[in-house]
This record gives C-alpha cells, sequence and structure tokens, in this order.
C-alpha cells in the first residue's frame, strides 16, 4: 500500500477550540471518566449510554450474553424504537418539541415539506396501522424501494412500530436486484413510489417492482407514494395508492413493547461472492449505538439544523438521516434530488436556505465539489455551518483540507467517521469537543470500542506498521448475523482470527495511536462510497450470452475513490467491439444498477491465471491502473497473456 507512505507523512494538527469543547455535549471531563469506565468494563459503559439516551419500557436482566460470535445485548429489555424517536418528545420535559420540526425535507424541483413532531407522529401511527390493515404482523418483513420522501422514513418507523423489519434497496438498484433482495428476506408488503425526480426529471420506479415481483411468490401487496403522477400502471387487488390507504387510517397506533433483540431491520451489502449479505440489526443494542454516538459525535443541540446528505437506502441514512437523528429530538434533513440541479450549487444553495449548522457527507462529494471550484460555495452564505463530518471512504487530506477551509472557513471541527453497515454506528471518529484531528485519520476509537489492527497471525502490529482492522469485543450495534445464513456470518467475520471481528479494510496506527484507514483488503471495491463486490459485476457480466469469462478489479479515481474496470473475454466468434461494450455496460446496469456498471470494459482472448486456475487479480489491478507489475508471477500459467492484456487498452 503505496499510500500509506504520504499519509504518514501528514503532520498538521487541529486542536479543538476551546469555544467548542465549553459547549460540547460530551466535554474533555465527561469523556476521559467515560474512556476510563468503558476500558475497565465496555459493559458497564454501555448499560450507562442505555440507560441515558434510550426509553425502555421495561428494564433489561442482563447487558450482554456473548457466546462467541453470537451476541444479545439488553437481556429482557423491552423498548420499542419508534416511541424513542416520536413519542418521547411528545412527553414531559420535551413535549414542546411536539412543533419542531423533525424532518425539514427538500425535492428536486423546489417544493418542500417540514414535519414536525407532532405531524410525523400522527403519520407514523397511520401508517402503522395502514401496514396492520393489510397483514403484517409483527416479525413480517416488509421490503421499501423508495425515492428520497418523506414517507420513507414515515415507513421505516411505521415498520419499528408495529416490530415488522425492515429491508430497505436503494432505489437505484435494478429490479433483478430488487427481486432478489425481496425473495431473500421473503418480505410481504413492498412499499414504493411511482418515482422520484433526478436531473430535472421524474424517473419511474414502479415499473422495477412490477418486474421484480414477476418472480416473487411471497408480496402480497404493494404501497405506492404517488410523487411524480405519471400515472404508473396498478395491479388491482395487489397495488393501492399511499394517500387512498391513508384517508381513513386511524392515527391511535400503541408502539408494540419489543424484545431488545427483536430484529430492527435487514440491510443487503455487497461481500466477496456474487451474492449480496442481508445485514440483520436488532432493536436495543443498534438504538443505544446510534443514539449515543449520534449525541457525542454530532454534538447535536435542539438549535441544530443537522444534514446527512446519504440516501437513506444505504446504512449512514438508517443510522444518521433517521434513527439517531430522531432519537436525540434533532431536526434532519432530507434532500431529494442530485447535488448539481438546477446547478452545481445545489447544496450549498440548502445549507443557506435552510440555515444548516452540521452536515455530514462523503469524500466522493467534496472530491466533486474540488473540481467545480471555490467560487461556488463562496457565492453562499455558508456561515450557519459548525461542525462537519466525512463518511464512507477514507479522505485525502487534500480533500479534508479544502472542507475545512472553503466549507468550515477553518472554524468548523470534521470528524472523519469509519464504520460500517455490519457495525450498526460509528466505530472510530474525533469527538469534537476533545479530539484533535489529522487530515487523513479517523483518530480513535469511540469509548467502549475495542478496535485494533493484527497482522495475518492475529498479532497487533506495533505503530507505523500495516495490518488488518479488527474489533475485539462485541458491541451494541454489531450485525446479529446474515439473514439466513449462520455459517457465512461465521467464517467471514469471525473466521480469521478467534472471537475477533474481522472489517476487511486494511489500516495502520500511528505512534498517538490514532487509526489511518486505508480501504479494503477483500474483492470488495469502494465506489463513490458504496459498497459493490467485484463478484457480483462478473456475474452480472458472464450472465450475458456473449461473456465467456469476466474479471472485474476497482482503480484508484481521483472523484469516485474506485473506478470498476472489467476485463471480459467474449464467446467465440463474438465481435469484441464498441457495441458489444455498451450492450454490457447496460447488462450491468439492469443486472445490479447503474452504481455498478464499469467505467471501462476490455477486451481479451484470455485472463491472466495461476497452474490452479485462480484469476490473478493483483496482476489485472495493476495493469487497470497503467502500474508495471511488480509482485510476484512465477505462479502465472501463460505469461503471453499479460502482453496482450496491456495492449487491450480501450482508445
Ligand atoms: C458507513 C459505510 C463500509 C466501508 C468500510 C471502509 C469504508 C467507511 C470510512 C471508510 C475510511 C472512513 N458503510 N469507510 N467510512 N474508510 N474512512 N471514515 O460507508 O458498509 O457502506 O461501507 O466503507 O472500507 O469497510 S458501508
Amino acid at each position: 500500500m503505496p499510500d500509506i507512505e504520504s499519509l504518514l507523512k501528514e503532520k498538521r494538527v487541529f486542536k479543538p477550540a476551546p469555544e467548542f469543547t465549553r459547549q460540547a455535549n460530551w466535554n474533555k471531563k465527561t469523556i476521559d471518566e467515560y474512556r476510563k469506565l468503558a476500558a475497565r468494563s465496555p459493559e458497564r459503559f454501555w448499560a450507562k449510554m442505555a440507560k441515558e439516551n434510550v426509553s425502555w419500557f421495561s428494564p433489561w436482566k442482563k447487558v450482554l450474553d456473548w457466546k462467541p460470535p453470537f451476541a444479545k445485548w439488553f437481556v429482557g429489555g423491552k423498548l420499542n424504537v419508534a416511541y424513542n424517536c416520536l413519542d418521547r418528545h411528545l412527553e414531559g420535559e420535551h413535549a414542546w418539541r411536539r412543533n419542531k420540526a423533525a424532518i425539514i425535507w427538500e425535492g428536486e424541483p423546489g417544493d418542500s415539506r417540514v414535519l414536525t413532531y407532532g405531524e410525523l407522529h400522527r403519520e407514523v401511527c397511520k401508517f402503522a396501522n395502514v401496514l396492520k390493515g393489510l397483514g403484517v404482523k409483527k416479525g413480517d418483513r416488509v421490503c421499501l424501494y423508495m425515492p428520497m420522501v418523506p414517507e420513507l422514513a414515515i415507513a421505516m418507523l411505521a415498520c419499528a412500530r408495529i416490530g415488522a423489519p425492515h429491508s430497505i434497496v436503494f432505489g437505484g438498484f435494478s429490479a433483478e436486484a430488487l427481486r432478489d433482495r425481496i425473495n431473500d428476506a421473503e418480505a410481504k408488503v413492498v412499499i414504493t413510489a411511482d418515482g422520484g425526480y433526478r436531473k430535472g426529471a421524474g424517473f419511474a420506479l414502479k415499473p422495477a417492482v412490477d418486474e421484480a415481483l414477476d418472480g416473487c411468490a411471497c408480496v402480497t401487496d404493494v404501497v405506492v407514494v404517488e410523487r411524480i403522477q405519471n400515472g404508473t400502471p396498478m395491479q388491482s387487488g395487489r397495488d393501492h395508492y399511499w394517500h387512498e390507504l391513508m384517508k381513513d387510517a386511524s392515527a391511535t397506533c400503541a408502539p408494540a413493547k419489543l424484545d431488545a433483540e427483536h430484529p430492527l431491520f435487514i440491510l443487503y451489502t455487497s461481500g466477496t461472492t456474487g451474492n449480496p449479505k442481508g445485514i440483520l440489526h436488532t432493536t436495543g443494542g443498534y438504538l443505544t449505538h446510534v443514539t449515543t454516538t449520534f449525541k457525542a459525535i454530532f454534538d447535536i443541540k435542539d438549535e441544530d439544523v443537522y444534514w446527512c446528505t446519504a440516501d437513506i437506502g444505504w446504512v449512514t441514512g438508517h443510522s444518521y438521516v433517521v434513527y439517531g437523528p430522531l432519537a436525540n429530538g434533532a431536526t434532519t434533513m432530507m434532500y431529494e434530488g442530485v447535488p448539481t440541479h438546477p446547478g452545481p450549487d445545489r447544496w450549498w444553495s440548502l445549507i443557506a436556505k435552510w440555515g444548516v449548522s452540521i452536515f455530514y457527507t462523503a469524500p466522493t462529494a467534496i472530491r466533486t465539489f474540488i473540481r467545480l471550484g471555490d467560487d461556488l460555495p463562496k457565492a453562499h452564505d455558508l456561515s450557519s455551518l459548525r461542525l462537519l463530518g466525512s463518511v464512507g471512504e477514507p479522505i485525502n487530506p487534500e480533500a479534508w483540507m479544502w472542507y475545512h477551509r472553503v466549507i468550515g472557513k477553518k472554524k468548523c471541527p470534521i470528524v472523519d467517521t469509519w464504520w460500517q453497515t455490519e457495525t450498526g454506528g460509528i466505530m472510530i471518529t474525533p469527538l469534537p469537543g476533545a479530539v484533535a484531528t489529522t487530515p487523513g485519520s479517523a483518530t480513535l476509537p469511540f469509548p467502549g470500542i475495542d478496535a485494533a489492527i493484527y497482522d495475518e497471525e492475529g498479532n497487533e502490529v506495533p505503530p507505523g506498521a500495516g495490518g488488518l482492522l479488527v474489533v475485539r469485543k462485541p458491541w451494541p450495534g454489531m450485525l446479529r448475523g446474515i439473514w439466513g445464513d449462520p455459517e457465512r456470518y461465521k467464517k467471514t467475520y469471525w473466521g480469521t482470527f478467534k472471537n475477533t471481528y474481522l472489517a476487511g479494510d486494511g489500516a495502520h496506527r500511528d505512534k498517538k495511536g490514532y487509526f489511518w484507514i486505508m480501504g479494503r483488503v477483500d474483492d470488495v471495491m469502494n465506489v463513490s462510497g458504496h459498497r459493490i463486490g467485484t463478484m457480483e459485476v462478473e456475474s452480472a457480466l458472464v450472465s450475458h450470452p456473449n461473456v465467456a469469462e469476466a474479471a472485474v478489479v476497482g482503480r484508484p479515481d481521483d472523484i469516485t475513490g474506485t473506478a470498476i474496470v472489467a476485463f471480459v473475454t467474449p464467446t467465440g466468434g463474438t465481435d469484441a467491439g464498441a457495441a458489444l461494450n455498451q450492450t454490457l455496460r447496460g447488462h450491468v446496469t439492469k443486472e445490479i444498477g447503474a452504481i455498478a456498471r464499469p467505467a471501462e470494459i476490455r477486451f481479451t482472448d484470455a485472463l491472466p491465471k495461476t497452474r490452479s486456475g485462480k484469476i490473478m487479480r493483483r496482476l489485472l489491478r495493476d495493469i487497470a491502473s497503467d502500474k508495471e507489475s511488480t509482485g510476484d508471477t512465477s505462479t502465472l500459467e501463460d505469461f503471453s497473456v499479460l502482453a496482450q492484456l496491456r495492449e487491450s487498452e480501450e482508445d
């Protein structure tokens, strides 16, 4: 990993400003105390957090039941996530929040909606009754395939209210990808929309659901939010409009008293095989983790307007657009469309318009804006900002400095937060009132998180050395399994080191103990902060009749972090030209979605393989990024393949 060298030279240190520290939710003293407590007993620390930050119907009997690799947190405790996100802000000392904005939503065309806690509670109760009316019972799975509209958050909370785990499928996924996920989770009901707005035009979403449901026997009903009014075909008996079902729904719905380990959601994420994994999260531990981290890391106050730009279809949207902010009674903003419509300054105008004070986004977006120039943000009043966050991939020091200087005007702390779909919430992060930051480092583990870096033998590496990022103790937000596949769960995350969670990222630690995350070490690519398995794209490619064999690798890209490069061997007699190239890109889009479409396809007669027939991806990665292969090629079966591949570059 040559990048380690350049990153390690990064020496700039930004200390928390005293004015920030003075007002921080967690000041230095609190954090010292918490770190001490958590070091002695993570369980006692998390129990304290669960008590302080979450409301329970009945207390737990045991904080942690750890039978590696299966954890149960707050055993015997009863609670409800929707109650924590809504009802408790309408009662007691916080009753005034009834008329506080819970969600500020803006559509791409410029329409907007502000839902107060009182209104959101009402909508959620009504939709929970709608779900019940459709026969959804506690434990039944509900699939959400929606654009970024308030109804998405309402549907999530309604599911949580009645104990029906949701499985959200990002609206950019294709009908095929949706079908696989509906079937894997055996969802009973699908919530969708006729479409949404993107790049200045309406796009249809419902036809993908119709196509997906062609191969799904488990789904009985589809609820359709009318967003773009495109008169989408409705199947009578199966499809219902949201607004029609809501018309007569009662606004009274008691929150189900759910077990702390009751499933809250499944979220599919890419792994090293072609099949995405259904990551399972449960109720009490997850809520404790996201509520606590949100309060401490984003320093949320009642006066703040918080905006996380992630789509709710990814875990960042689950934990830090919806559950973390609402459980804290915060105002959370949602924006429907692309950052560049109607102009490339839309995001900055949104910050100025709504007075956003806390802003959480991804390095790929920051790099895009750097390229668009400083004039765009400078033309808007960004003085409401007081804290910035980054997530999704390593942030390069140049992007960090630009974010600090041009967006934060050198006065906003930046929290570079490392975590994963599997971890549920943030794991490694600065605490803005207490931890000095250095561009490119996510700094230190959150209290109660025992992160370390191991070599291949499972020994902790010395400072400065690279290795594998692991977590040595269970934590409340950790995944509870892979839906329907306990063996894969054991093998993927716990099969390398004894009783230790393997994150799949390479990292190293500097002399201060700060963590520097270097990116994936497995066959997972991180494209614009989104995880895509090389195998997924390969399976999509080989499912096309003109493809004999395919190998997919990532190539470093200035904007998206990684660009997808596919090496394809066409079947005999196929003309490997521009037409096939276009066809295959379209094919991958259809099978998975546009996010997985290769940036480049190279045709070749053969792929480099070992004598045992394994594709040598390391070589392909070098070729894709135009690097000399310096590594060992002694196991390569046919050397002429290499020369040929180097010549396969597109014009
Ligand atoms: C939250 C999220 C997880 C993968 C993870 C890393 C990478 C995320 C950072 C980061 C360096 C960060 N969930 N990653 N955050 N790398 N610094 N602050 O992104 O499941 O979709 O992806 O993303 O490789 O393993 S995710």
